[in-house]
């Protein structure tokens, strides 16, 4: 029995098949593990997720020093909760609906029974009076599903992705429902306060409770609250491997194997239609053909890692990124200089850390973003104070790193005055730029973010019985 119990679509591990056939777990990279390996571990605490494969019926097992509860689903949950009501309904409708959201009854369904399933899994591990963290959209109705198992519990919940304004959360055939989900939570953690507002003033309007500020009162004396907690990275550990002698060769070795630029131009995405690489592609290429960048002064580097590849969307947005790269190259690269180099994989961090101290200009323009932890590594990367970071609006991210050149991602004129200006921008003005952000980055990192959610989670109805260890430093 755990005394914190973190619930969330994905273990933190990835499954191995060794040479011998045999099964080992290796821990999968990600922000939200490292800021909550040290709370974990302090309270015993156990992670509830899907292990990543069909079917698969395992114990809960240690791995790492981490208690893992593995949550199975069969071939059409992963095809109706995930790629489905996830991500074909809920996904586009929280960013804007930047693509058509679809939405299925079966898909619902599936919704439903996998988060009740999550939910038991949560109920089983817990302690009693224990305190339970649900993370993301995939499981917005474990709060409530999980409340009524276990009364006792003390439950946050945290939005990784915006939460869309009324107009368009209006649509969902099941909007009710996932409002009284998350209901179920004491605190609802979102990336930026308009997102929380969005959220209450939905709460009031539709579901008909009396609402102040931050606070939902429910009926039956409960409050629930909803704030804002912008998620970050570990930025000591991002500047840790910048500065290592082995990432400064990489990255030296980057610009000459790119033929030694006098710009590299850096983009950084899992391959989405909200992440607006194809936009920015274009805005590049424009520049280009039209003789404000050559291509012996500069390079365009796309890395974009495989994401949801069943999913409809995503490969049709694969076809027209390549298509588009191969249209660029073919007109105007020239031997040996392309004009885009562009990668459809994955990197290990020591490599993404090389490519953030190579690039002169890193450009991130999402469409709409929760936040956009690529615009972080960045900056926490340059201790060096140099390089420029152009940022969409629409990101969260741009909140916080206001001394960014900000774009809107839908004006292809305003990127690439944005992408000169950030390129020719005096070495003075960038590095004041630099600094600024570097500040905000390194004194919010994401160890600050868990432990600001956690703390304030204990001090929604205090009066519940508190057991999370208080000896851990939050
Ligand atoms: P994502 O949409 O996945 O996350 P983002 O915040 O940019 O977006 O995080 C991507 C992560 O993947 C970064 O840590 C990055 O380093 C890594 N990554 C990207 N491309 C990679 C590559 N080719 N190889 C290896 N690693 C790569 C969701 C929301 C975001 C929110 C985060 C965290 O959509 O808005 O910031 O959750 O809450």
């Amino acid at each position: 029995m755990s005394e914190l119990v973190i619930v969330a679509n994905r273990l933190p591990v990835d499954q191995v098949i060794d040479d011998d056939g045999g099964i080992s777990w290796r821990r999968s990279p990600g922000g939200l593990v490292t800021a909550l390996e040290p709370v974990l571990r302090s309270n015993e605490g156990a992670w509830v997720g899907w292990p990543g494969g069909v079917d698969q019926q395992l114990e809960p097992f240690v791995s790492e020093g981490l208690h893992l509860v593995p949550v199975s689903l069969s071939a059409s949950e992963i095809e109706e909760f995930y790629e489905g009501f996830s991500n074909g309904s809920l996904w586009p409708l929280y960013h804007d609906v930047v693509a058509k959201p679809e939405y299925h009854r079966e898909w619902w369904d599936s919704y439903v029974a996998v988060n009740q399933r999550f939910a038991e899994q949560a109920a089983a591990v817990a302690a009693t009076g224990a305190t339970v963290w649900v993370q993301d959209y995939q499981l917005q109705l474990v709060p409530q599903m999980l409340r009524e198992l276990r009364p006792d519990l003390r439950i946050g919940f945290y939005l990784h992705i915006p939460f869309p304004p009324s107009e368009l959360f209006a649509q969902l055939p099941w909007r009710r429902q996932i409002l009284e989900g998350l209901l179920g939570a004491d605190l609802i953690g979102f990336q930026l306060a308009g997102a929380a507002q969005n959220f209450v003033r939905l709460v009031r309007n539709r579901v008909g409770h009396r609402t102040h500020r931050e606070r939902v009162y429910l009926p039956d004396g409960r409050e629930v609250r909803a704030a804002a907690y912008p998620i970050s990275i570990d930025a000591a550990e991002f500047e840790d491997l910048a500065r290592s002698p082995e990432v400064a060769r990489r990255a030296e070795e980057i610009r000459e194997s790119l033929g030694s630029p006098k710009k590299i131009f850096l983009g950084v995405d899992r391959l989405d239609y909200t992440k607006g690489i194809f936009a920015r592609l274009r805005a590049y290429a424009e520049l280009v053909e039209g003789g404000h960048l050559s291509v012996e002064d500069a390079v365009f580097v796309q890395v974009a890692t495989p994401s949801r590849e069943r999913v409809e969307e995503y490969r049709i947005l694969r076809d027209e990124i390549d298509r588009l790269v191969g249209r660029v190259n073919g007109d105007l690269g020239q031997l040996g200089r392309p004009v885009i180099s562009y990668m459809h994989s994955s990197m290990p961090r020591e490599e993404l850390a090389a490519l953030y101290r190579a690039a002169d200009v890193m450009v991130v323009t999402p469409f709409r973003d929760g936040m956009n932890l690529v615009a972080k590594e960045y900056v926490a990367c340059r201790y060096d104070d140099a390089g420029a970071l152009v940022l969409s609006e629409f990101a969260g991210a741009a909140n916080e790193l206001r001394q960014a050149w900000l774009v809107n991602p839908y004006d292809i004129n305003g990127m690439k005055t944005a992408l000169l200006d950030a390129c020719q921008a005096p070495e003075k003005e960038q590095s004041r730029r630099m600094r600024a952000m570097r500040r905000t980055v390194t004194e919010r990192d994401v160890a600050k973010w868990a432990g600001d959610f956690l703390g304030d989670l204990t001090a929604v109805n205090p009066d519940q019985d508190l057991t999370l260890r208080p000896d851990f430093d939050y």
